[in-house]
């Protein structure tokens, strides 16, 4: 018989109040998160597995393209990986350094995972809504393109690193090809690239390139959609449709499930937590 709690995650949502009920027998469970468990099961998924909202609006023989139970992980670990991402006395979340070139990068031991996509696209805006549980550290965001020009290093406790980059395409810093190729080619605990696609508008042009590079690198890469709160659901899907067609039949690096996000609602953000922690062997 199955274990319950290595039940999927989705599903997991009919049976919320046995685990809010566990959960709270963690003392470490934070109470933001326990507040968000508390929300009505649809408005719940929406904010958790963005995806599975997405595929309510699908025939059922349309959905196995969507690839949604590859990373499907339980809200129990989804609540660890909150914790990891919760600043404390022991859990020290900070900003370490920023550099133009890989050899002015801090020398940080643990895995790392970067951020990479066009100006604006919302990269600075994810890493800060990633650290809302960690209100000290400032991660500066703008409405104008082309906002940051260093490689920022921020350090999650002893578990690992994010790095947010400067943007490519409109207003790229003049050294960008020469930072980011260099730093993705040669940063040896480099874990995981997360490349930002703007949910609205999708795969551009300079997007392809980066995606090019990704490939060329032979990098282990995501591709997160950004800015979901902006799209109706009908062009979200449309989106998430081609999107997955393109990684499923063209890349090789890819992880083959899209990640949604909205820095402003929240969705999705908690799944990538859980998917930082997982990805450097913090869930393990
Ligand atoms: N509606 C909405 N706006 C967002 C979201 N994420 C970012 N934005 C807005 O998009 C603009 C650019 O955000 P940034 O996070 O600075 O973008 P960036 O990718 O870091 O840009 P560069 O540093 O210039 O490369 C800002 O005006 C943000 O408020 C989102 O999820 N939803
Ligand atoms: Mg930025």
């Amino acid at each position: 018989m199955a274990v319950p709690w290595l039940r999927l995650g989705a599903e997991r949502l009919f049976e919320m109040p046995a685990v809010l009920e566990r959960l709270s027998r963690y003392n470490s469970t934070s109470q933001a998160f326990a507040e968000v468990l508390r929300l009505p099961k649809q408005q719940l998924r929406k904010v958790l597995y963005p995806l599975q909202e997405v595929e309510r609006f699908l025939a059922p023989d349309g959905r196995q393209d969507l690839h949604l139970r590859i990373f499907d992980p339980s809200p129990e670990d989804i609540a660890r990986a909150d914790n990891i991402f919760t600043a404390t006395e022991r859990n020290r979340i900070d900003y370490v350094s920023s550099a133009v070139r890989i050899d002015h990068a801090p020398d940080l031991p643990r895995p790392e995972v970067c951020f990479i996509g066009r100006s604006n696209v919302g990269k600075s805006s994810l890493i800060k809504a990633l650290f809302s549980l960690a209100p000290e550290v400032e991660v500066r965001v703008s409405k104008k393109p082309g906002h940051t020009k260093k490689m920022n290093f921020f350090k999650v406790g002893k578990h690992f690193t994010v790095v947010d980059m400067p943007g490519y395409g409109f207003r790229a810093p003049e050294d960008f090809v020469d930072m980011v190729e260099t730093y993705l080619k040669e940063r040896r605990n480099l874990k995981r690239t997360f490349l930002l696609v703007d949910s609205v508008v999708g795969i551009q042009k300079t997007d392809n390139i980066a995606i090019e590079m990704c490939e060329e690198f032979a990098l282990p890469y995501v591709i997160v959609l950004t800015k979901i709160d902006k799209s109706s659901k009908g062009h979200l899907l449309k989106q998430v449709l081609q999107i997955q067609k393109f990684v499923n039949m063209k890349t090789q690096g890819c992880f083959p499930q899209l990640f949604p996000v909205s820095a402003v609602t929240f969705s999705g953000i908690h799944l990538l937590r859980c998917f930082i922690a997982s990805v450097t062997g913090n869930l393990d």
